[in-house]
Protein backbone atom coordinates (compact mmCIF):
# COMPACT_ATOMS: atom_id res chain seq x y z
CA UNK A 1 0.00 0.00 0.00
CA UNK A 2 1.11 3.75 -0.90
CA UNK A 3 1.65 5.29 2.34
CA UNK A 4 2.00 9.13 2.12
CA UNK A 5 4.57 10.74 4.49
CA UNK A 6 5.82 13.98 6.34
CA UNK A 7 8.76 15.78 5.75
CA UNK A 8 10.66 17.88 8.54
CA UNK A 9 14.12 20.01 8.46
CA UNK A 10 16.26 18.75 11.01
CA UNK A 11 17.82 21.52 12.44
CA UNK A 12 21.94 20.55 12.73
CA UNK A 13 25.39 21.71 13.32
CA UNK A 14 28.30 21.82 11.11
CA UNK A 15 30.88 19.10 11.97
CA UNK A 16 34.31 19.71 10.79
CA UNK A 17 36.58 17.22 8.73
CA UNK A 18 33.86 15.66 6.85
CA UNK A 19 36.26 15.26 3.63
CA UNK A 20 36.32 12.57 1.50
CA UNK A 21 39.80 11.04 1.34
CA UNK A 22 41.10 8.95 -0.95
CA UNK A 23 37.87 6.54 -1.53
CA UNK A 24 35.06 8.45 0.78
CA UNK A 25 34.79 9.45 4.52
CA UNK A 26 36.03 7.21 6.22
CA UNK A 27 35.96 7.45 10.88
CA UNK A 28 35.36 5.36 13.79
CA UNK A 29 32.12 4.24 14.64
CA UNK A 30 32.11 5.81 17.10
CA UNK A 31 32.30 9.41 15.48
CA UNK A 32 29.93 8.36 12.89
CA UNK A 33 27.73 7.75 16.03
CA UNK A 34 27.21 11.47 16.69
CA UNK A 35 24.37 13.36 16.73
CA UNK A 36 23.45 14.24 13.07
CA UNK A 37 27.19 13.35 12.14
CA UNK A 38 25.70 10.68 9.90
CA UNK A 39 22.65 12.60 8.45
CA UNK A 40 24.99 16.15 8.12
CA UNK A 41 27.15 13.92 5.51
CA UNK A 42 24.14 12.42 3.63
CA UNK A 43 22.13 15.38 3.17
CA UNK A 44 25.51 16.75 1.58
CA UNK A 45 26.12 13.73 -0.43
CA UNK A 46 22.79 14.13 -1.80
CA UNK A 47 22.82 17.39 -2.34
CA UNK A 48 25.86 17.34 -4.41
CA UNK A 49 24.09 14.50 -6.70
CA UNK A 50 23.96 16.87 -9.46
CA UNK A 51 25.77 20.72 -9.55
CA UNK A 52 21.96 22.39 -8.83
CA UNK A 53 19.09 20.04 -7.96
CA UNK A 54 20.24 17.94 -5.40
CA UNK A 55 19.02 14.22 -5.47
CA UNK A 56 15.53 15.25 -6.66
CA UNK A 57 14.01 12.43 -8.99
CA UNK A 58 17.06 10.51 -8.99
CA UNK A 59 17.71 6.49 -8.29
CA UNK A 60 20.17 5.66 -6.31
CA UNK A 61 21.97 1.96 -5.53
CA UNK A 62 22.73 1.37 -1.62
CA UNK A 63 24.67 -1.48 -0.19
CA UNK A 64 27.81 -1.85 1.93
CA UNK A 65 29.82 -4.33 2.82
CA UNK A 66 28.23 -5.86 6.59
CA UNK A 67 30.55 -4.14 8.46
CA UNK A 68 28.51 -2.77 12.05
CA UNK A 69 26.63 0.44 11.71
CA UNK A 70 25.35 -0.51 8.13
CA UNK A 71 21.98 -1.38 8.81
CA UNK A 72 21.21 2.13 10.72
CA UNK A 73 23.12 4.17 8.04
CA UNK A 74 21.17 2.11 5.49
CA UNK A 75 18.18 3.15 7.39
CA UNK A 76 19.02 6.66 7.88
CA UNK A 77 19.74 7.04 3.74
CA UNK A 78 16.26 5.28 3.28
CA UNK A 79 14.79 8.70 5.33
CA UNK A 80 16.95 11.40 4.22
CA UNK A 81 16.28 10.39 0.49
CA UNK A 82 12.75 9.92 0.59
CA UNK A 83 13.10 13.49 2.28
CA UNK A 84 14.96 14.67 -0.75
CA UNK A 85 12.26 13.66 -2.89
CA UNK A 86 14.70 10.81 -4.40
CA UNK A 87 12.23 8.68 -6.60
CA UNK A 88 13.78 5.12 -5.88
CA UNK A 89 16.60 3.28 -4.06
CA UNK A 90 17.69 0.31 -4.88
CA UNK A 91 18.81 -1.38 -1.85
CA UNK A 92 20.85 -5.08 -1.39
CA UNK A 93 19.50 -7.18 0.61
CA UNK A 94 19.96 -6.96 4.10
CA UNK A 95 22.02 -3.72 2.72
CA UNK A 96 25.03 -5.86 1.69
CA UNK A 97 26.14 -5.49 -1.44
CA UNK A 98 30.22 -5.80 -2.61
CA UNK A 99 31.67 -2.74 -3.78
CA UNK A 100 31.98 -3.99 -7.31
CA UNK A 101 28.46 -5.65 -6.94
CA UNK A 102 27.20 -1.84 -7.11
CA UNK A 103 28.98 -0.80 -9.21
CA UNK A 104 27.64 -3.08 -11.44
CA UNK A 105 23.97 -2.94 -10.34
CA UNK A 106 24.24 1.30 -10.82
CA UNK A 107 25.32 0.83 -14.61
CA UNK A 108 23.25 -2.42 -15.26
CA UNK A 109 20.33 -0.31 -14.07
CA UNK A 110 21.10 3.17 -14.99
CA UNK A 111 21.05 4.12 -11.65
CA UNK A 112 22.01 8.07 -10.80
CA UNK A 113 24.59 7.22 -8.74
CA UNK A 114 24.86 5.11 -5.32
CA UNK A 115 26.27 5.29 -2.35
CA UNK A 116 28.58 2.65 -0.62
CA UNK A 117 28.94 1.63 3.24
CA UNK A 118 32.00 0.59 3.59
CA UNK A 119 35.88 1.41 5.20
CA UNK A 120 36.87 -1.50 2.89
CA UNK A 121 40.08 -2.94 4.38
CA UNK A 122 39.63 -0.88 7.74
CA UNK A 123 38.76 -3.33 10.64
CA UNK A 124 35.00 -3.14 11.64
CA UNK A 125 32.80 -3.09 15.15
CA UNK A 126 31.74 -0.66 17.42
CA UNK A 127 35.29 0.50 17.94
CA UNK A 128 37.00 0.43 14.30
CA UNK A 129 35.83 2.18 10.91
CA UNK A 130 32.84 2.97 9.12
CA UNK A 131 32.88 4.62 5.91
CA UNK A 132 30.17 6.42 3.02
CA UNK A 133 31.30 7.13 -0.24
CA UNK A 134 29.02 8.16 -3.43
CA UNK A 135 29.53 6.59 -6.60
CA UNK A 136 28.28 8.06 -9.67
CA UNK A 137 26.33 7.32 -13.20
CA UNK A 138 29.13 5.33 -14.51
CA UNK A 139 29.14 3.39 -11.01
CA UNK A 140 32.42 4.49 -10.31
CA UNK A 141 33.93 6.94 -7.45
CA UNK A 142 32.62 10.45 -7.35
CA UNK A 143 35.51 12.56 -9.02
CA UNK A 144 37.25 15.37 -6.82
CA UNK A 145 34.54 17.86 -8.62
CA UNK A 146 32.17 15.94 -6.71
CA UNK A 147 33.53 14.87 -3.82
CA UNK A 148 34.56 18.40 -2.99
CA UNK A 149 31.07 20.00 -3.35
CA UNK A 150 30.19 17.17 -0.92
CA UNK A 151 32.41 18.83 1.19
CA UNK A 152 31.69 21.93 1.00
CA UNK A 153 27.94 21.20 1.82
CA UNK A 154 29.14 20.02 5.38
CA UNK A 155 30.66 23.28 6.29
CA UNK A 156 26.92 25.11 5.48
CA UNK A 157 24.76 22.86 6.77
CA UNK A 158 21.88 24.28 8.97
CA UNK A 159 19.48 21.62 8.50
CA UNK A 160 18.81 18.16 6.53
CA UNK A 161 15.24 16.69 5.64
CA UNK A 162 14.17 13.82 7.48
CA UNK A 163 10.88 11.86 6.30
CA UNK A 164 9.11 10.48 8.42
CA UNK A 165 8.91 6.62 7.75
CA UNK A 166 9.26 3.50 9.33
CA UNK A 167 12.07 1.31 9.44
CA UNK A 168 12.37 -0.52 5.93
CA UNK A 169 12.57 -4.44 6.32
CA UNK A 170 15.62 -5.46 4.61
CA UNK A 171 15.96 -8.94 4.58
CA UNK A 172 13.33 -9.71 1.88
CA UNK A 173 14.00 -9.19 -1.71
CA UNK A 174 10.58 -6.86 -2.77
CA UNK A 175 9.48 -3.07 -3.50
CA UNK A 176 7.92 -0.96 -0.53
CA UNK A 177 6.14 1.96 -1.98
CA UNK A 178 5.39 4.99 0.22
CA UNK A 179 3.22 7.72 -1.94
CA UNK A 180 6.06 8.58 -4.81
CA UNK A 181 9.47 6.97 -2.99
CA UNK A 182 10.00 3.59 -3.96
CA UNK A 183 12.60 1.31 -2.00
CA UNK A 184 13.07 -1.77 -3.46
CA UNK A 185 15.19 -4.55 -2.04
CA UNK A 186 17.69 -6.67 -4.60
CA UNK A 187 19.26 -9.77 -4.52
CA UNK A 188 22.94 -8.78 -3.39
CA UNK A 189 24.77 -11.72 -5.41
CA UNK A 190 22.69 -12.78 -8.71
CA UNK A 191 23.44 -9.70 -11.08
CA UNK A 192 26.95 -10.15 -10.20
CA UNK A 193 27.17 -13.81 -10.91
CA UNK A 194 25.77 -13.09 -13.94
CA UNK A 195 28.29 -10.34 -15.39
CA UNK A 196 31.09 -12.96 -14.37
CA UNK A 197 29.24 -15.37 -16.48
CA UNK A 198 29.56 -12.34 -19.44
CA UNK A 199 32.72 -12.32 -18.94
CA UNK A 200 34.62 -15.65 -18.28
CA UNK A 201 34.42 -19.33 -19.61
CA UNK A 202 32.92 -20.21 -16.71
CA UNK A 203 32.65 -23.87 -17.94
CA UNK A 204 36.19 -24.22 -19.12
CA UNK A 205 36.65 -23.15 -15.56
CA UNK A 206 35.09 -25.80 -14.02
CA UNK A 207 36.11 -28.42 -16.32
CA UNK A 208 39.79 -28.04 -15.78
CA UNK A 209 39.29 -27.65 -12.16
CA UNK A 210 37.30 -30.92 -11.99
CA UNK A 211 39.46 -32.70 -14.40
CA UNK A 212 43.11 -31.55 -12.42
CA UNK A 213 41.26 -31.67 -9.24
CA UNK A 214 44.47 -34.01 -7.97
CA UNK A 215 47.11 -31.14 -9.43
CA UNK A 216 45.41 -28.06 -8.75
CA UNK A 217 43.68 -27.06 -5.31
CA UNK A 218 41.97 -23.70 -4.61
CA UNK A 219 41.64 -22.05 -1.24
CA UNK A 220 39.79 -18.65 -1.34
CA UNK A 221 39.77 -16.70 2.06
CA UNK A 222 36.68 -14.13 2.38
CA UNK A 223 38.28 -12.39 5.82
CA UNK A 224 34.58 -12.42 6.39
CA UNK A 225 34.09 -9.35 4.69
CA UNK A 226 30.81 -9.13 2.16
CA UNK A 227 32.59 -11.65 -0.55
CA UNK A 228 31.92 -14.92 1.44
CA UNK A 229 28.79 -15.50 -0.56
CA UNK A 230 29.79 -14.05 -3.18
CA UNK A 231 32.73 -16.54 -3.35
CA UNK A 232 30.55 -19.37 -2.04
CA UNK A 233 28.31 -19.43 -4.74
CA UNK A 234 30.81 -18.82 -7.46
CA UNK A 235 33.58 -21.28 -6.22
CA UNK A 236 31.12 -23.94 -5.03
CA UNK A 237 28.02 -23.61 -7.04
CA UNK A 238 29.61 -22.85 -10.31
CA UNK A 239 32.73 -24.41 -10.15
CA UNK A 240 32.04 -27.43 -8.24
CA UNK A 241 34.83 -26.88 -5.59
CA UNK A 242 34.48 -28.78 -2.70
CA UNK A 243 33.31 -26.39 0.60
CA UNK A 244 36.03 -26.50 2.12
CA UNK A 245 37.81 -24.24 -0.75
CA UNK A 246 36.41 -21.40 0.56
CA UNK A 247 37.57 -20.28 4.42
CA UNK A 248 36.29 -17.24 6.54
CA UNK A 249 33.53 -16.81 4.10
CA UNK A 250 30.51 -15.62 6.68
CA UNK A 251 29.91 -11.59 6.54
CA UNK A 252 30.51 -10.77 10.04
CA UNK A 253 29.81 -6.84 11.20
CA UNK A 254 33.55 -7.35 13.02
CA UNK A 255 35.31 -9.54 10.68
CA UNK A 256 35.72 -11.76 13.13
CA UNK A 257 37.84 -9.36 15.12
CA UNK A 258 40.34 -9.15 11.96
CA UNK A 259 42.02 -6.79 9.64
CA UNK A 260 40.02 -7.79 6.31
CA UNK A 261 42.86 -6.47 3.93
CA UNK A 262 44.47 -9.34 2.04
CA UNK A 263 48.15 -8.63 1.95
CA UNK A 264 50.82 -11.18 3.70
CA UNK A 265 50.68 -9.87 7.45
CA UNK A 266 46.47 -9.60 7.85
CA UNK A 267 45.57 -12.77 5.25
CA UNK A 268 48.08 -15.07 7.23
CA UNK A 269 45.71 -17.82 8.06
CA UNK A 270 45.31 -18.17 4.43
CA UNK A 271 49.26 -17.72 3.81
CA UNK A 272 50.21 -20.36 6.40
CA UNK A 273 47.35 -23.05 5.09
CA UNK A 274 48.21 -22.39 1.66
CA UNK A 275 51.73 -23.41 2.50
CA UNK A 276 51.27 -25.67 4.80
CA UNK A 277 48.67 -27.78 2.66
CA UNK A 278 50.57 -26.72 -0.94
CA UNK A 279 47.58 -25.19 -2.66
CA UNK A 280 48.29 -24.36 -5.59
CA UNK A 281 46.09 -21.47 -5.96
CA UNK A 282 45.38 -19.52 -3.21
CA UNK A 283 43.03 -16.09 -2.93
CA UNK A 284 41.56 -13.40 -0.47
CA UNK A 285 39.71 -10.48 -1.01
CA UNK A 286 39.22 -7.49 1.43
CA UNK A 287 36.11 -6.39 3.47
CA UNK A 288 34.14 -4.71 0.40
CA UNK A 289 34.99 -7.23 -2.26
CA UNK A 290 37.22 -4.81 -4.46
CA UNK A 291 40.93 -5.95 -3.60
CA UNK A 292 42.67 -9.77 -3.99
CA UNK A 293 45.31 -11.46 -3.62
CA UNK A 294 46.85 -14.39 -5.06
CA UNK A 295 49.65 -16.49 -4.13
CA UNK A 296 50.63 -20.50 -4.01
CA UNK A 297 52.46 -22.39 -1.83
CA UNK A 298 55.68 -21.62 -3.65
CA UNK A 299 54.79 -17.53 -5.10
CA UNK A 300 53.55 -14.79 -4.18
CA UNK A 301 51.97 -12.58 -6.69
CA UNK A 302 52.57 -8.91 -6.29
CA UNK A 303 49.33 -7.24 -7.13
CA UNK A 304 51.60 -5.09 -9.92
CA UNK A 305 52.55 -8.55 -11.24
CA UNK A 306 48.99 -10.23 -11.06
CA UNK A 307 47.82 -6.99 -13.20
CA UNK A 308 50.40 -7.63 -15.83
CA UNK A 309 50.07 -11.05 -16.26
CA UNK A 310 46.27 -10.66 -16.31
CA UNK A 311 46.65 -7.57 -19.60
CA UNK A 312 49.44 -9.94 -20.87
CA UNK A 313 46.92 -13.17 -21.34
CA UNK A 314 44.08 -10.87 -21.69
CA UNK A 315 43.17 -12.11 -25.15
CA UNK A 316 42.77 -15.71 -23.44
CA UNK A 317 39.65 -14.09 -21.26
CA UNK A 318 36.75 -14.43 -23.50
CA UNK A 319 35.83 -10.65 -22.82
CA UNK A 320 38.81 -9.54 -24.28
CA UNK A 321 39.66 -11.80 -27.09
CA UNK A 322 38.97 -10.41 -30.75
CA UNK A 323 42.31 -7.84 -30.01
CA UNK A 324 39.63 -5.64 -27.66
CA UNK A 325 42.19 -4.51 -25.34
CA UNK A 326 41.63 -0.75 -25.46
CA UNK A 327 45.05 0.42 -23.19
CA UNK A 328 46.26 0.01 -19.76
CA UNK A 329 46.47 2.09 -16.77
CA UNK A 330 47.92 1.76 -13.42
CA UNK A 331 48.15 4.21 -10.61
CA UNK A 332 51.62 6.32 -10.26
CA UNK A 333 53.12 3.99 -6.94
CA UNK A 334 52.23 0.79 -9.23
CA UNK A 335 55.44 -0.98 -10.34
CA UNK A 336 55.82 0.05 -14.30
CA UNK A 337 55.41 -4.05 -15.02
CA UNK A 338 52.61 -3.34 -16.89
CA UNK A 339 54.50 -0.73 -19.04
CA UNK A 340 56.17 -3.45 -20.27
CA UNK A 341 53.45 -5.43 -21.53
CA UNK A 342 51.73 -1.95 -23.31
CA UNK A 343 54.81 -1.19 -25.12
CA UNK A 344 55.05 -5.03 -26.34
CA UNK A 345 51.44 -4.96 -27.38
CA UNK A 346 51.72 -1.24 -28.54
CA UNK A 347 49.18 -0.39 -26.46
CA UNK A 348 48.44 3.01 -24.61
CA UNK A 349 50.04 2.95 -21.39
CA UNK A 350 48.49 5.77 -18.65
CA UNK A 351 49.74 6.70 -14.91
CA UNK A 352 46.99 8.29 -12.86
CA UNK A 353 47.32 9.09 -8.95
CA UNK A 354 46.69 6.76 -6.21
CA UNK A 355 42.74 5.84 -6.33
CA UNK A 356 40.46 4.13 -8.88
CA UNK A 357 38.49 7.19 -9.48
CA UNK A 358 41.23 8.20 -12.09
CA UNK A 359 40.75 5.08 -14.11
CA UNK A 360 36.65 6.16 -14.45
CA UNK A 361 36.91 8.72 -17.58
CA UNK A 362 39.65 6.78 -18.94
CA UNK A 363 37.50 3.99 -19.67
CA UNK A 364 34.42 5.71 -20.31
CA UNK A 365 36.23 7.27 -23.36
CA UNK A 366 36.76 4.11 -24.49
CA UNK A 367 40.92 4.46 -24.00
CA UNK A 368 41.58 1.80 -21.12
CA UNK A 369 40.68 -2.17 -20.30
CA UNK A 370 42.74 -3.31 -17.49
CA UNK A 371 44.53 -1.28 -14.85
CA UNK A 372 45.92 -1.98 -11.81
CA UNK A 373 46.70 -0.27 -7.99
CA UNK A 374 49.95 -1.56 -6.00
CA UNK A 375 47.61 -2.19 -2.93
CA UNK A 376 45.93 -5.28 -4.21
CA UNK A 377 43.82 -3.77 -7.14
CA UNK A 378 43.38 -4.78 -10.05
CA UNK A 379 39.79 -4.37 -12.44
CA UNK A 380 38.36 -3.62 -15.83
CA UNK A 381 35.83 -1.54 -18.07
CA UNK A 382 33.62 -4.30 -16.91
CA UNK A 383 32.58 -1.80 -14.03
CA UNK A 384 34.22 1.35 -12.54
CA UNK A 385 35.64 -0.09 -9.32
CA UNK A 386 38.48 -2.47 -8.77
CA UNK A 387 36.76 -6.01 -8.25
CA UNK A 388 38.61 -8.82 -6.43
CA UNK A 389 36.65 -11.75 -7.52
CA UNK A 390 37.10 -10.64 -11.11
CA UNK A 391 40.43 -10.93 -10.90
CA UNK A 392 40.47 -14.03 -9.50
CA UNK A 393 38.61 -15.33 -12.00
CA UNK A 394 41.07 -13.94 -14.33
CA UNK A 395 44.31 -15.86 -13.31
CA UNK A 396 42.12 -18.98 -13.09
CA UNK A 397 40.78 -18.94 -16.73
CA UNK A 398 44.14 -17.82 -17.95
CA UNK A 399 45.35 -20.91 -16.10
CA UNK A 400 42.45 -22.95 -17.05
CA UNK A 401 42.87 -21.65 -20.88
CA UNK A 402 46.63 -22.65 -20.87
CA UNK A 403 46.83 -25.92 -19.40
CA UNK A 404 44.36 -27.05 -22.08
CA UNK A 405 46.27 -25.67 -24.78
CA UNK A 406 49.47 -27.39 -23.68
CA UNK A 407 47.60 -30.32 -22.08
CA UNK A 408 49.39 -29.77 -18.23
CA UNK A 409 48.38 -27.82 -15.49
CA UNK A 410 50.09 -24.88 -15.45
CA UNK A 411 50.53 -23.33 -12.16
CA UNK A 412 50.98 -19.73 -10.77
CA UNK A 413 54.30 -20.13 -10.46
CA UNK A 414 54.73 -21.19 -14.16
CA UNK A 415 53.16 -18.37 -15.04
CA UNK A 416 55.63 -15.99 -13.14
CA UNK A 417 58.90 -17.69 -14.68
CA UNK A 418 57.58 -17.65 -18.51
CA UNK A 419 57.01 -13.79 -17.81
CA UNK A 420 60.12 -13.00 -16.13
CA UNK A 421 61.65 -14.91 -18.99
CA UNK A 422 60.10 -12.91 -21.39
CA UNK A 423 59.59 -9.25 -19.63
CA UNK A 424 62.02 -9.40 -17.15
CA UNK A 425 61.35 -8.36 -13.52
CA UNK A 426 60.17 -5.23 -11.84
CA UNK A 427 60.91 -5.71 -8.23
CA UNK A 428 58.58 -4.34 -6.31
CA UNK A 429 57.83 -3.88 -2.16
CA UNK A 430 55.58 -1.34 -0.60
CA UNK A 431 56.60 -0.42 3.32
CA UNK A 432 53.83 1.01 5.01
CA UNK A 433 54.20 2.93 8.60
CA UNK A 434 50.55 3.05 10.06
CA UNK A 435 49.26 5.18 13.09
CA UNK A 436 52.08 7.64 12.57
CA UNK A 437 51.44 11.15 14.59
CA UNK A 438 50.78 13.26 11.86
CA UNK A 439 53.05 16.02 12.91
CA UNK A 440 55.88 13.94 12.33
CA UNK A 441 54.33 12.57 9.23
CA UNK A 442 54.14 15.47 8.15
CA UNK A 443 58.15 16.46 8.86
CA UNK A 444 59.07 13.18 6.92
CA UNK A 445 56.93 14.77 3.90
CA UNK A 446 58.44 18.33 4.40
CA UNK A 447 62.24 16.84 4.03
CA UNK A 448 61.26 15.38 0.84
CA UNK A 449 59.70 18.63 -0.05
CA UNK A 450 62.99 20.31 0.58
CA UNK A 451 64.91 17.89 -1.59
CA UNK A 452 62.21 18.86 -4.71
CA UNK A 453 62.81 22.41 -3.99
CA UNK A 454 66.02 22.49 -3.98
CA UNK A 455 66.75 20.17 -6.68
CA UNK A 456 70.69 19.53 -5.04
CA UNK A 457 70.51 15.51 -5.43
CA UNK A 458 69.82 15.46 -8.91
CA UNK A 459 72.49 13.65 -10.70
CA UNK A 460 74.10 12.43 -7.78
CA UNK A 461 74.76 9.10 -6.75
CA UNK A 462 73.50 7.76 -3.48
CA UNK A 463 73.43 4.46 -2.38
CA UNK A 464 76.41 1.90 -0.58
CA UNK A 465 79.75 1.17 -2.48
CA UNK A 466 78.26 -2.06 -4.43
CA UNK A 467 75.21 -0.73 -5.64
CA UNK A 468 75.31 3.10 -6.45
CA UNK A 469 72.05 5.09 -7.78
CA UNK A 470 72.25 8.39 -9.93
CA UNK A 471 68.63 10.29 -9.47
CA UNK A 472 67.59 11.59 -12.08
CA UNK A 473 64.35 13.55 -11.57
CA UNK A 474 62.99 14.46 -8.09
CA UNK A 475 59.27 15.81 -7.59
CA UNK A 476 55.93 15.91 -6.65
CA UNK A 477 53.08 13.99 -8.73
CA UNK A 478 50.87 16.45 -10.86
CA UNK A 479 48.64 14.44 -13.02
CA UNK A 480 46.24 16.15 -15.70
CA UNK A 481 43.51 14.30 -16.74
CA UNK A 482 43.35 13.45 -20.25
CA UNK A 483 39.54 13.50 -20.74
CA UNK A 484 38.19 16.27 -18.84
CA UNK A 485 41.51 18.20 -18.56
CA UNK A 486 41.27 18.36 -14.81
CA UNK A 487 44.31 18.45 -12.53
CA UNK A 488 45.09 16.74 -9.43
CA UNK A 489 48.88 18.05 -7.59
CA UNK A 490 51.25 16.29 -4.88
CA UNK A 491 50.23 13.55 -5.84
CA UNK A 492 53.31 11.69 -4.14
CA UNK A 493 57.00 12.57 -3.69
CA UNK A 494 58.83 10.33 -6.79
CA UNK A 495 62.62 9.95 -6.90
CA UNK A 496 63.51 8.58 -10.35
CA UNK A 497 66.74 7.39 -10.90
CA UNK A 498 68.82 6.90 -14.22
CA UNK A 499 68.14 2.89 -14.41
CA UNK A 500 64.53 4.02 -13.95
CA UNK A 501 64.40 2.74 -10.52
CA UNK A 502 61.99 4.94 -8.11
CA UNK A 503 61.49 5.73 -4.62
CA UNK A 504 57.60 6.84 -4.38
CA UNK A 505 56.55 8.29 -1.02
CA UNK A 506 52.65 9.74 -0.09
CA UNK A 507 50.74 10.28 2.93
CA UNK A 508 47.43 7.56 2.99
CA UNK A 509 43.92 9.18 2.41
CA UNK A 510 42.48 6.16 3.83
CA UNK A 511 43.41 6.11 7.17
CA UNK A 512 41.12 6.89 10.06
CA UNK A 513 43.39 7.77 13.35
CA UNK A 514 47.01 9.77 12.90
CA UNK A 515 48.94 9.08 9.42
CA UNK A 516 50.38 6.70 7.26
CA UNK A 517 53.46 6.52 5.49
CA UNK A 518 53.61 4.40 2.55
CA UNK A 519 56.99 3.79 0.80
CA UNK A 520 56.58 2.60 -2.46
CA UNK A 521 60.03 0.56 -4.27
CA UNK A 522 60.53 -0.07 -8.10
CA UNK A 523 63.64 -1.57 -9.46
CA UNK A 524 63.32 -3.43 -13.22
CA UNK A 525 65.76 -6.60 -13.50
CA UNK A 526 65.93 -7.42 -17.32
CA UNK A 527 68.33 -10.27 -16.65
CA UNK A 528 65.82 -13.24 -16.40
CA UNK A 529 68.76 -15.36 -14.35
CA UNK A 530 68.61 -12.29 -11.69
CA UNK A 531 64.51 -12.64 -11.26
CA UNK A 532 64.36 -14.63 -8.39
CA UNK A 533 65.67 -13.49 -5.60
CA UNK A 534 63.47 -12.20 -2.75
CA UNK A 535 62.20 -9.03 -3.14
CA UNK A 536 63.49 -7.55 -0.07
CA UNK A 537 66.94 -8.78 -0.75
CA UNK A 538 66.89 -7.12 -4.28
CA UNK A 539 65.83 -3.93 -3.06
CA UNK A 540 67.56 -3.60 -0.04
CA UNK A 541 70.09 -0.90 -0.98
CA UNK A 542 67.46 1.43 -2.73
CA UNK A 543 65.27 0.78 0.77
CA UNK A 544 68.09 2.15 2.43
CA UNK A 545 68.71 5.03 0.75
CA UNK A 546 64.61 5.77 0.60
CA UNK A 547 65.25 5.86 4.17
CA UNK A 548 68.62 7.72 4.08
CA UNK A 549 67.01 10.48 2.15
CA UNK A 550 63.87 11.35 4.22
CA UNK A 551 65.20 10.52 7.53
CA UNK A 552 61.72 8.39 8.67
CA UNK A 553 63.58 6.37 10.88
CA UNK A 554 65.21 9.68 12.76
CA UNK A 555 61.60 11.68 12.41
CA UNK A 556 59.13 8.72 13.10
CA UNK A 557 60.78 7.10 15.83
CA UNK A 558 59.77 4.05 13.88
CA UNK A 559 62.50 1.22 12.82
CA UNK A 560 60.16 -0.94 10.98
CA UNK A 561 57.14 -0.58 8.62
CA UNK A 562 54.00 -1.78 10.19
CA UNK A 563 53.26 -3.84 6.97
CA UNK A 564 56.01 -4.65 4.10
CA UNK A 565 54.28 -5.99 1.06
C1 LIG B 1 44.59 3.06 -0.44
C2 LIG B 1 45.41 2.50 -1.58
C3 LIG B 1 44.79 2.91 -2.90
C4 LIG B 1 43.32 2.46 -2.94
C5 LIG B 1 42.59 3.01 -1.74
C6 LIG B 1 41.16 2.50 -1.66
O1 LIG B 1 44.62 4.46 -0.47
O2 LIG B 1 46.73 2.92 -1.51
O3 LIG B 1 45.52 2.34 -3.95
O4 LIG B 1 42.70 2.91 -4.11
O5 LIG B 1 43.24 2.62 -0.54
O6 LIG B 1 41.12 1.10 -1.65
P1 LIG B 1 45.60 5.32 0.47
O7 LIG B 1 45.24 6.74 0.18
O8 LIG B 1 45.31 4.87 1.86
O9 LIG B 1 46.98 4.95 0.06
V1 LIG B 1 39.84 0.31 -0.86
O10 LIG B 1 39.98 -1.28 -1.16
O11 LIG B 1 39.96 1.07 0.54
O12 LIG B 1 38.42 1.02 -1.55
CO1 LIG C 1 38.30 -2.29 -0.62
Amino acid sequence: MASSFDVRAVQTTVYDGQKPGTSGLRKRVKVFQQEHYTENFIQATLDAVSPDGGAQGTTLVVGGDGRYFLQEAVQKIVKIAAGNKVTKLIIGQHGILSTPAASNLIRKLKADGGILLTASHNPGGPDNDFGIKYNVSNGGPAPESVTNRIYERTKALTTYRLADLPDVDLSAVGTHQFANFTVEIVDSIDEYVALMHRLFDISLIRNFLRARKDSFSVLFDGMHGVTGPYAHRIFVKELGLPETSVMNAQTLPDFGGGHPDPNLTYAHELVERVRRDSVSFGAASDGDGDRNMIISHDWFVTPSDSVAIIAAHAHRLPYFNQGQVKGLARSMPTSAALDRVADRQGLEMYEVPTGWKFFGNLMDAGQLSICGEESFGTGSDHIREKDGLWAILAWLNVIAHISEERGTTVGIRDLMDQHYQSYGRNYFTRYDYEEVDSASANKVMDVLQDHIQSQKLVGQALGCDTAKFTVAQLDNFDYTDPIDGSVSRNQGVRIVFDDSSRIVFRLSGTGSQGATIRLYIDKYEGDASACFLDAQVALKPLIQVALEVSQLTALTGREKPTVIT
